[in-house]
């Protein structure tokens, strides 16, 4: 026994081989540094008895068996009191570092974060082709707090370090080796081969600790760490964690290892304090359940292997270069044959960028391109483990072209529609195994968005469902399943708050004075920006889907239509809320829209009024979360984490805010019911209402998240 513990204990494990010492790390699925569980107080322990053995000259610490490194601390422990009795991973580290034998970290698979602050802690580091490195603790709204922003820099220099932690990016063993994080490159982790290489390479080399080693700011320009800092200002606008990361390397920069140490800390703790980390801690285990079904199930289908796209527009070519991607067998049909051709040359163009920016090589550029078919006879599609159509957005084209797909493909096919609002129940009736149908929603540019909503129809087999979730994480996207209803979630509550957007124009709002507020609360683009870039024309062709089938059910505005009447359709005409007559990225106010705006007002006796940007953005949030209650209340959205990975992937919510279910357990029930109350006194509000959902939670049945 040692510190309490007994070494025998299966999260780590010990062996030695001749005159080295192995410490295993076997706490899967990642080897999470778990400070309750007491991992790193048994690495520790471990140490304590390698030093105190004569007969151990060497250490080496690593995965067990085909476990990772360490995917670093546990991120489920931050902001909750962890056990005082034992050591946490700084403690650890700082043991590592007086340690008199020379300690070796073998890295294989994701070692990231606190897993790499170990590494560095450790006095070679040795590194297998499975190595994934990063800190990417910036994601999570933190910042490298075991060390990683004093030594890094000491290893790398300085702006390495800095783009590397600011980044939160993940580079291989060898860019590693590039850049000196690694020592050596090795092509297993076999306890007899680490030895081996030990001993030759190793042996008789002096070990430097890296928090001993100077940092060179030599290069350094004058006003570096301000510059660097107005470098990443647009980017990070809202993120506190990238600024504190300049601040602790300039730290260390300017004083000792241990007062650098201490700053460290300092910024690390306020960071995880901070509400903008809590909604990114969140939004990484929102992520991660809302790919776990309810109920959860291991049956799955066969592999999928071969995938047929209908239609070559914009989503099928898209949605083509997903799957191509990820090595996947492609078939993109369409009928007109200038179609296919324009959609080979830009999923060419996409490639060829991709080479020019290093991301493939020449060798995996013609691997992908072996990988898709352009077809323009249906029937080839025949082979096909899963059929996405993806034509034109209108019920009588896709049900034609379902019809004739259910003619052609095998009875374990599974078929899909991208449809973003139409009917997946209804779209069902046109294949004979509804079972096997559902909604694939894939977000433009397919290929670039990582959201994906899976629409499961009433009659869509969980094993159906379970397949795409799995095959959807194989292509790099974010699931999050939803229920039938008109714009499934996230177009829905799209649609209520360009709702709520129209009326702040017509109470006395202009279309700029609403994007300011929304940008200014972190949204990349306001409403009005949105939807002149997304095409007027789009919205107002759902709308009269809408109004022909009843389904507007509430209060209405007139802007948008008198807008398209005119023929403006947004950025595509030059025209729309803004006028773009000085380039896209230069809008103007539309005189037009404006008097249209006006005129509105007039029609509805509203007298126009100043708004101001908190108002704006109460309404716009508050018109966000009271339809994400509803959904959740109509059981089409499941958990309210989904709409916040929804909002966060697909909408451009500000991910240090959560998404909106989030935000609204931070603003509190209070306050919202109150505003509701407030808002439904003012003229044209009378929509403002508290839902069942909103009720219970103010009675604390429920809570928002
Ligand atoms: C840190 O280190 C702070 C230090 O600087 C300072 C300390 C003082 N903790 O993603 P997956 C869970 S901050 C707890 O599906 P993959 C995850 O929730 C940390 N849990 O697997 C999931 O659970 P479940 C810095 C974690 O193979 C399961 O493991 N490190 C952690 O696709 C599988 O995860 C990071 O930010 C964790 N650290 O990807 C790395 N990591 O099955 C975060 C994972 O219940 N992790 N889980 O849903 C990742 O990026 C990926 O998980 C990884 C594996 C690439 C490692």
């Amino acid at each position: 026994m040692v510190g309490g513990l007994t070494l025998d204990n299966l999260l780590v494990k010990r062996n030695v081989i001749d005159n080295v010492g192995f410490i295993k790390i076997n706490n899967p699925p990642v080897n999470a540094m778990s400070v309750n569980k007491g991992v790193p107080q048994i690495i520790l322990d471990s140490l304590k008895i390698y030093e105190n053995d004569s007969t151990i000259k060497f250490i080496v610490i690593l995965g067990e068996e085909k476990l990772n490194f360490s995917g670093g601390a546990d991120i489920s422990e931050f902001g909750k009191p962890t056990d005082s009795g034992k050591a946490n991973l700084r403690d650890l580290i700082n043991y590592l570092d007086k340690i008199n034998k020379p300690c070796f970290a073998i890295i294989t698979g994701p070692t990231m974060g606190g897993g790499l602050e170990l590494a560095l802690g450790c006095h070679f580091r040795l590194a297998d082709q499975s190595a994934k490195l990063a800190l990417p603790e910036v994601k999570l709204g933190i910042l490298p707090g075991a060390g990683g922003t004093q030594r890094l820099p000491r290893l790398i220099g300085v702006e390495k370090s800095l783009h590397f932690m600011v980044d939160g990016s993940v580079i291989n063993s060898k860019t590693a080796k590039n850049l000196g994080i690694v020592d050596e490159l090795i092509e297993s982790k076999n306890d007899l081969d680490i030895k081996k290489i030990i001993l030759e390479k190793f042996n008789d080399k002096k070990f430097i600790r890296v928090s001993e080693k100077e940092i060179n700011t030599a290069n350094l320009e004058n006003n570096f760490f301000s510059n660097f800092k107005n470098s990443i200002l647009k980017k990070k606008r809202g993120f506190p964690a990238p600024f504190a990361i300049v601040d602790c390397v300039e730290k260390s920069t300017k004083t000792t290892f241990s007062e650098g140490m201490k700053f460290e800390r300092q910024e690390f703790q306020k960071l995880v304090d901070s509400v903008e980390s809590a909604a990114q801690r969140y939004l990484f285990f929102s992520e991660r359940s809302a790919t776990k079904m309810h109920p959860p199930i291991e049956k799955n289908m066969d592999d999928i292997k071969t995938i047929s796209i209908l239609g070559a527009g914009t989503m099928g070519t898209g949605i083509a270069i997903s799957f191509m991607k990820a090595g996947f067998n492609v078939f993109l049909f369409d009928k007109n044959k200038t179609n296919l051709e324009k959609s080979e040359k830009n999923i060419l163009n996409i490639l060829n960028g991709m080479l020019m920016k290093n991301k493939i090589s020449e060798i995996k550029l013609n691997e992908l391109k072996e990988n898709i078919s352009f077809i323009d006879n249906i029937e080839e599609i025949g082979v096909s483990d899963l059929v996405i159509e993806a034509v034109f957005e209108e019920f009588e084209v896709k049900k034609e072209i379902l019809s004739e797909v259910n003619k052609i493909v095998g009875k374990k096919t599974i078929i899909a529609s991208n449809t973003s609002t139409l009917d997946i129940n209804n779209l069902s009736e046109f294949v004979d195994e509804p079972q096997r149908f559902l909604g694939l929603h894939f977000f433009s540019p397919a290929h670039v968005m990582k959201l994906l909503e899976i629409v499961k129809g009433s009659k869509t087999s969980l094993p159906v469902l379970n397949t795409c979730i799995k095959l959807a994480k194989k292509i790099g996207k974010v699931p999050v399943t939803v229920g039938v209803c008109d714009g499934f979630v996230g177009n829905r509550m799209i649609h209520r708050y360009l709702k709520e957007a129209n009326h702040l124009l017509e109470e006395g709002a202009l279309p700029k004075d609403v994007d300011d507020a929304i940008e200014e609360f972190g949204f990349a683009m306001g409403p009005f920006k949105m939807s002149d870039l997304a095409g007027l024309d789009i919205g107002w062709a759902i709308r009269k889907r809408r109004k022909k089938n009843n389904l507007d059910t509430h209060k209405y505005s007139n802007i948008p239509d008198r807008i398209c009447e005119g023929g403006d359709f947004g950025q595509k005409t030059g025209r729309g809320y803004y006028d773009y007559s000085d380039g896209p990225r230069d809008p103007k106010p539309n005189k037009i829209t404006n008097q249209i705006i006006i005129s509105e007002s007039d029609a509805l006796n509203i007298t126009r009024r100043s708004i101001s940007n908190k108002e704006i953005v109460s309404r716009l949030m508050l018109s966000l979360i009271t339809e994400g209650l509803d959904l959740l209340d109509e059981n089409i959205a499941s958990r309210p984490s989904d709409i916040d990975v929804i909002y966060s992937y697909g909408y451009g919510f500000p991910r240090y805010r959560g998404g909106p279910m989030f935000h609204a357990n931070t603003i509190g029930v209070e306050k919202i019911v109150s505003e509701i109350e407030e808002f439904s006194k003012l003229p044209n509000c009378e929509h403002w209402k508290i839902g069942n959902r909103l009720l219970k939670i103010k009675n604390g049945e429920i809570n928002f998240i």
